[in-house]
């Protein structure tokens, strides 16, 4: 319900809620040194994209420099953000994930 208010007469119905956790987008940022191909692969395997929208997603972040590759809750973002940082610094790349409120 909306208040602690209105124990005598019931003014207000229970309303049955669930918990809504904030949203987090997970944001891929251009650069000018990562293969396009790598992009593509990246948002396949974390972010479950097929072949066709991967590369849509990496076309979008290549040509306005940012680009949502999906919207978590707090805690799965910062895995998504540490995942796909970790295996571009791994493969020597410059590719940047970062979280942000949706
Ligand atoms: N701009 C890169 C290139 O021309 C491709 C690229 C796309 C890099 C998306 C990062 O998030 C990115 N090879």
């Amino acid at each position: 319900s909306e208040s602690g208010q209105g124990y005598g007469l019931a003014v207000e119905a229970a309303k049955p809620e669930v918990a809504k956790p904030p949203m987090y987008q997970v944001v891929l940022l251009n650069d000018d040194y990562t293969p396009m191909d790598f992009v593509v692969e990246v948002l396949q395997v974390f972010f479950n994209l097929n072949r066709e929208l991967a590369t849509q997603v990496m076309l979008h972040v290549h040509t306005r420099g940012k680009g949502v590759c999906g919207v978590y809750t707090h805690e799965v973002a910062e895995t998504k953000v540490a995942q796909v940082n970790e295996f571009s610094r791994h493969h020597q790349h410059p590719l940047m994930c970062a979280m942000e409120p949706a």
